[in-house]
């Protein structure tokens, strides 16, 4: 249906009441949820159980929780969002090592962070070929990509194999425009605030899947 996945973070009023209303009325135009802490602190990890429950036959639910730690330990993780009703995961790949952790992981994807949308993110730019080396070692679903760095994205593009999806985040509130990263080879665009804090949050994400549009039919 688009090429947008809607990252849900800032919720205004009771964030069931919020996540509820936005997601009942988004599914024409949005394939996938990214959900992390901070809607997870809100509403507690039970409260996000349910709605990925509740959801999860119209969307495709990622848990964004940046998991960085020891090999033992993500894998644990892992297991548990999958469990939990997530169909993928956001992993770091800085720490490394996560070969076996990962070879044991089943029917839950896994996407690798290599570089970051802020511009404050020289350390992992500065290894940003390392990176996506080691997600191509990986066998893995896909990595995320900056929009705000469109050329990282075209790079990522070239290297990567062709079956990996790239998920860039960094359109609308951050900058980038809607479907730019797209047309640098991305797959789909993660937007949050641009579409979360409108007032007419169905108009801004059909206007970012009508950009997108014009990009894929280009
Ligand atoms: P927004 O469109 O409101 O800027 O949201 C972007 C989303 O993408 C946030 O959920 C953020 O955690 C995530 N993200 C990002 O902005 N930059 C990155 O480099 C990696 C991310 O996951």
């Amino acid at each position: 249906k688009s090429r947008l996945i809607l990252a849900l973070d800032f919720v205004s009023g009771d964030p069931a009441v919020f996540a509820d209303r936005l997601l009942a009325a988004l599914e024409p135009l949005v394939v996938g949820v990214k959900v992390g802490l901070p809607l997870a602190l809100r509403m507690g990890f039970r409260g996000v159980c349910e709605l990925v429950e509740r959801y999860g036959s119209g969307y495709y639910f990622l848990a964004d929780f940046k998991l960085a730690d020891i090999p033992d330990v993500v894998r644990e993780e892992l297991a548990l969002l999958s469990e939990a009703g997530f169909d993928g995961s956001i992993v770091h790949l800085f720490p490394m090592g996560l070969e076996e952790a990962l070879s044991g992981v089943r029917g839950h994807d896994v996407f690798g962070l290599v570089a970051m949308s802020h511009a404050g993110s020289r350390l992992l730019d500065e290894h940003f070929e390392d990176l996506l080396r080691y997600a191509s070692r990986l066998g893995i679903r896909g990595v995320v990509a900056p929009a705000t760095k469109p050329g990282l994205v075209a790079r990522a593009r070239a290297f990567l194999p062709e079956d990996y999806l790239i998920l860039s985040p960094g359109v609308g509130a951050q900058g980038a425009e809607p479907g730019s990263a797209l047309r640098h080879g991305a797959t789909f665009e993660i937007v949050g605030r641009s579409i979360t804090a409108s007032e007419d949050y169905y108009g801004a994400a059909e206007r970012v899947v009508e950009s997108q549009r014009r990009v894929i039919g280009e």
